[in-house]
């Protein structure tokens, strides 16, 4: 049995239409709620709402990406419990509304983060890109956050310093606006926000974090259980602490100890190729065979790393990944199963006629539909091959 190939769409403001994911070859929709705010329960009136739209094509909505873990929870501040009650009632609703595979993360203030949005590919086409340099001069010289030098090398310090006298005014604003970007259709923050957000974590060290993470996976698994619903945690991105603040879902041993920790099979994975990709130290095929069948949904995507551990997003086949091994292995997970795991093509090159169009950095279509195009191809010949049609 192959896997089931999806395709992230944002909503009814998503340039990419419905009619557009028809064309990709994609069947099934990964998608949320968007509007509403963080923390708030999704009625069930919204995500019927949601899904007849989705369902007036002939496209299913298998996946939502995400429901966002509001801040209180990671921090157990303020209304927290009453936060993790409105999670338990949106996961009950999504239930209701039969759709059971949940993605989210626990990555403190900022969700994936960038420098680049539009780094130019030898090709023309536009890729997102990390530089530790440029974030260390968002870090230290526009956010100024309290001892920032302290997760820099000497070198990174420097070359921060060099580029905050170099770089315009109007190159220095971008950067913010890039990194400060967060989800589209989201609220972005602004430096003041992500300030008093990073306060919050004063106390906050990897250990207490994972206290937290795993009482609130603790409220939420007997629901999950109880409805069937598959938990698919997002790793960090990238896997590594950025501003300071810890991240607990970056390498096989915070996976290990995730797994471990509530060992129930509501709690699983969302693999992400992509974020535990951008770190030379994670061996993708060994966190694949620890996850095994936790794992309910997968991103495809890869990155090139340099010396420095900086990073940009490679062609799908084509980066430090060997996307052929990593599909062989989710492939033999899926031949134990019944029915398919969902993936998707994460991220794609702004590219052709994308490039003339207002597009989410990452999901332009064409560069997208390159990627499905080319995994579909891996996951038939690999699937041909070995008899697993
Ligand atoms: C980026 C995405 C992430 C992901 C969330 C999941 O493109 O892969 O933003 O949706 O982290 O909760």
């Amino acid at each position: 049995m192959q896997l089931k190939q999806t395709w992230r769409w944002f909503g009814p403001d998503d340039p990419v239409t419905l009619q557009d994911v028809l064309q990709t070859g994609a069947s099934g929709i990964v998608t949320a709620l968007h509007h509403i705010p963080h923390g708030e329960v999704w009625s069930i009136k919204e995500i019927k709402k949601q899904k007849s739209v989705i369902e007036k094509t002939s496209l299913t909505w298998d996946v939502v990406e995400s429901i966002p873990v509001h801040e209180s929870i990671k921090t157990q501040t303020k209304n927290y419990k009453q936060h993790i009650e409105n999670y338990r009632q949106t996961l009950l609703n999504l239930a209701a509304c039969n759709i059971k595979i949940i993605t989210y993360n626990f990555m403190p203030v900022t969700d994936w983060t960038r420098t680049n949005l539009n780094y130019v590919m030898p090709d023309g086409s536009h890729a997102l890109y990390f530089d530790r340099a440029d974030l260390a001069l968002f870090d230290i010289h526009i956010l100024k956050r309290k001892n920032a030098r302290d997760s820099y090398s000497d070198a990174i310090i420097g070359e921060a310093k060099k580029r905050y006298k170099a770089y315009s005014s109007s190159r220095l604003d971008k950067l913010s606006s890039v990194v400060l970007s967060g989800i589209p259709g989201e609220k972005k923050l602004n430096v003041k926000k992500m300030k008093q957000q990073l306060d919050n974590y004063k106390e906050i060290t990897h250990s207490v974090l994972k206290e937290h993470f795993k009482y609130f996976l603790e409220q939420i698994i007997p629901v999950c259980e109880e409805h069937s619903i598959k938990l698919a945690l997002h790793p960090d991105d990238p896997p590594f602490d950025i501003f300071g603040l810890p991240r607990i879902v970056s390498t096989i041993k915070d996976v290990e100890y995730i797994l471990s920790s509530v060992n129930n099979k509501a709690n699983g994975f969302c693999f992400c190729a992509g974020s535990f990709g951008a770190s030379a130290n994670n061996n993708l095929i060994e966190i694949i065979k620890l996850i095994d069948n936790r794992i309910y949904f997968v991103h495809l995507r890869n990155t090139k790393r340099d010396e420095q551990g900086n990073f940009y997003e490679a062609d799908h086949l084509n980066g430090d990944t060997d996307m052929y091994a990593v599909m062989k292995e989710i492939l033999s997970i899926q031949q134990t199963l019944n029915i398919p795991i969902p993936f998707r093509p994460d991220h794609g090159h702004a590219m052709l006629d994308d490039m003339n169009k207002k597009n989410n950095p990452g999901y332009s279509c064409i560069g997208r539909m390159r990627g499905l195009a080319e995994l579909r191809g891996l996951m038939l010949g690999i699937s041909r091959s070995n008899d697993w049609n």
